[in-house]
């Protein structure tokens, strides 16, 4: 794709958004210039119960690390989701339920969503539940998942969601990483038609996690469960008991709003945590400038709340505004490939925000789908989790936007807070592929593997410079590991793991991790994990896993296998290896491709090379580079020869 591939900013848009050219550029300017001054005037947007007097105050360096934005304000966030806006959006939907079932929908507003809330935080406090506590949610994608999360912030407790595809073992090890003693669940979820059987699965997690005391249980598909008496209690039942109204517990800035685990190159998943203050005047401005939101729109992100473009964009950034925020329940293609489309229909969809993947697999489905639904409503299109290649750009803005709605490509992180790297729609040009620029107080850098800082039209480690007030600020548990991980490699700057490739026009265009973590369907995956769960299994010995390119998935997962002497490498082990994986970490880990592999390439000091694993997963034999350092580097042929053809 040639960089200069241009879709400019229409007229109109630059007429009728909040930031047109010029503002971005005068905005951007002071927010680099002047960091306090700006977030001192963009910290106002939301409601301070004790007004803040200092902004930032922040040290990237790694003897003295800290992360304080409007460190001595007071707020509470869920009052600023939904409290504030009563006066004036009682009756307005805040949420509209979409079932996976097309039958089912609901739609709840500013004072249901309140009362609901209220009930939620006043059952959490009957049983014991305080300011600072971990609660884990592990709820599937319905409105007791946002009543859930709000009603954590509301009473002050530290809310860990949980991806309700993680199996027992992961939502345990989540669970006992932040010790939080109090869960919330379902019966079961549903998707595509099929019940996720959550409870059972919470049932088997806390076989391990003896401290949890109570799990509040939302009665959604009424399917038959266990209830372990003294422990487990209906939410319903428990609701009635208490009144629709809780005074938001005022709460520090910097005071922790949630923890969500994400992958890592190493290690266990960590503990990313956010606080409230910052976090929540950066999602809800960059939900409003990156979306161009006004009041009145619908608007639409298909994230499960499981992610963090969930929290930030499905539920506290749009909530912040004031917005009606569309929750989807099922999945792309259920009923059929048209179900996105008839959904945007239904609900006069006006923003609607995806991931590649999910592009991907319905541009393979064809036009027909598309084209008989209308799509009129929609304005704008937004993608995130990955890189979206210029084809499947090209048709979503032909195809899903007739041309006529431009496309933010959102580049950010769970470390993030929200979105870094983005087009505005009214003020920067897109190219298909790229992310573009920088939000506002967001300074990238490249830097080459010795840290040196790149100029001009170069390719390099996304790194950025400043802070900015979305950013996590610690690991949960292990400041230590917060400080290794983002701000040892380069030092004095936060290092995304993301490579990143700037044009001559100054133009953002990521290549993807540098590091040891696959993006799966927009998923992060350590391949640490996927390999310490294939050698969990008996007949394995060892494992090593890379990312290789998929056509829907982005990347897939391919797994080099040693067996144990004596073990034979049939195509039945090599399935139950894949159900293996699923069941240690969930269906998102499955290994898409096995190859048995007698030895692995490892250097003399016992370190596999996984350059070389990556060359021969991608077929690029050629570039397989230097091999000569090996121990034994006859192994390399038995791979390249016995290579999974990935169809
Ligand atoms: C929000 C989210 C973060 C990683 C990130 C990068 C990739 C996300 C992207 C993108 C290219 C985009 N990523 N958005 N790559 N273009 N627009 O996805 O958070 O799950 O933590 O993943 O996803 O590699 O480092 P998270």
């Amino acid at each position: 794709m040639a960089d200069n591939e241009l879709f400019p900013v229409a007229a109109d848009w630059a007429k009728r958004a909040w930031v047109d050219a010029g503002k971005y550029k005068a905005m951007y300017e002071q927010s680099v210039q002047d960091p306090s001054a700006f977030w001192g005037e963009q910290g106002k947007r939301v409601d301070w119960i004790k007004p803040y007097s200092q902004v930032k105050d922040v040290s990237f360096d790694k003897a003295d690390l800290h992360i304080r934005w409007f460190a001595d304000g007071v707020l509470n966030v869920s009052a600023n989701c939904i409290d504030r806006h009563l006066p004036k959006r009682a009756s307005q939907t805040a949420i509209i339920w979409e079932g996976d079932d097309p039958s089912k929908a609901e739609s709840i507003t500013y004072q249901q969503l309140h009362d609901e809330v209220c009930r939620m935080a006043n059952v959490m406090k009957a049983k014991g539940v305080k300011k600072g506590d971990r609660v884990t949610i592990y709820l599937p994608m319905i409105p007791a998942a946002a009543y859930a999360m709000l009603a954590c912030a509301r009473i002050g407790a530290v809310h860990s969601v949980v991806f309700g595809g993680f199996s027992p073992d992961s939502l345990a090890n989540r669970i006992q990483d932040c010790d939080s003693q109090f869960l919330i669940t379902a019966d079961e979820g549903l998707r595509g038609g099929r019940g996720v059987p959550l409870k059972a699965n919470a049932d088997a997690a806390l076989k391990t996690c003896p401290n949890v005391k109570t799990v509040l249980v939302v009665k959604h598909t009424g399917g038959r469960i266990e209830m372990a008496a003294g422990r487990d209690v209906w939410l319903h039942d428990e609701a009635a008991k208490v009144p629709a109204t809780c005074a938001p517990e005022p709460m520090n800035a910097e005071d922790p709003l949630f923890i969500l685990y994400t992958s890592g190159s190493t290690g266990k998943p960590k503990g990313v945590l956010h606080t409230s203050g910052g976090y929540l005047v950066f999602a809800s401005m960059t939900h409003q400038y990156v979306f161009d939101y006004h009041d009145g729109d619908i608007y639409w992100c298909t994230a499960d709340v499981g992610w963090v473009t969930g929290h930030s964009y499905i539920l506290y950034g749009p909530l912040a505004n004031g917005a009606t925020t569309l929750m989807f329940e099922g999945v792309p293609n259920y009923p059929d490939a048209s179900r996105f489309w008839q959904v945007i229909d239904k609900h006069k969809v006006n923003i609607f925000y995806t991931a590649p993947t999910a592009i991907r697999a319905l541009m393979r489905e064809g036009e027909a789908p598309v084209k008989k639904t209308s799509r009129a409503s929609l304005r704008l299109l937004g993608s995130v989790g990955e890189p979206i290649n210029p084809e499947a750009w090209l048709w979503y803005h032909r195809v899903i936007g007739d041309g006529r709605c431009p496309i933010v490509d959102t580049w950010w992180q769970t470390e993030t807070g929200g979105i870094l790297i983005t087009p505005l729609p009214g003020a920067i040009d897109q190219k298909p592929g790229s992310a573009t620029l920088p939000f506002f107080g967001v300074k990238p850098e490249l830097v080459d593997g010795e840290g040196k800082v790149l100029d001009g039209a170069t390719e390099g480690n996304l790194c950025i410079s400043d802070s900015w007030p979305g950013q996590m600020r610690t690991v949960y548990g292990d400041h230590q590991r917060f400080i290794d991980t983002y701000f040892s490699t380069f030092p004095g700057k936060y290092f995304t793991g993301d490579g990143c490739r700037r044009d001559a026009d100054g133009y953002y265009w990521i290549t993807g991790r540098v590091d040891d973590v696959i993006n799966v369907s927009g998923h992060r995956m350590g391949t640490a994990e996927v390999e310490s769960a294939l050698v969990a299994h008996p007949k394995v010995a060892e494992a090593a896993v890379v990312g290789y390119p998929h056509n829907i998935k982005g990347q897939g997962i391919y797994a080099y296998v040693t067996l144990k002497t004596g073990i034979q490498a049939t195509e039945e082990l090599r399935k139950e290896l894949v159900q293996h994986v699923r069941t240690l970490i969930g269906p998102i880990a499955s290994p898409d491709l096995i190859q048995w592999a007698p030895g692995l390439p490892k250097t003399r000091s016992g370190k596999i090379m996984r350059r070389i694993l990556r060359k021969i997963a991608e077929n690029e034999h050629s570039a397989l580079g230097d091999t000569s350092t090996l121990a034994d580097p006859s192994v390399v042929d038995d791979l390249v020869n016995n290579r999974m053809n990935r169809g």
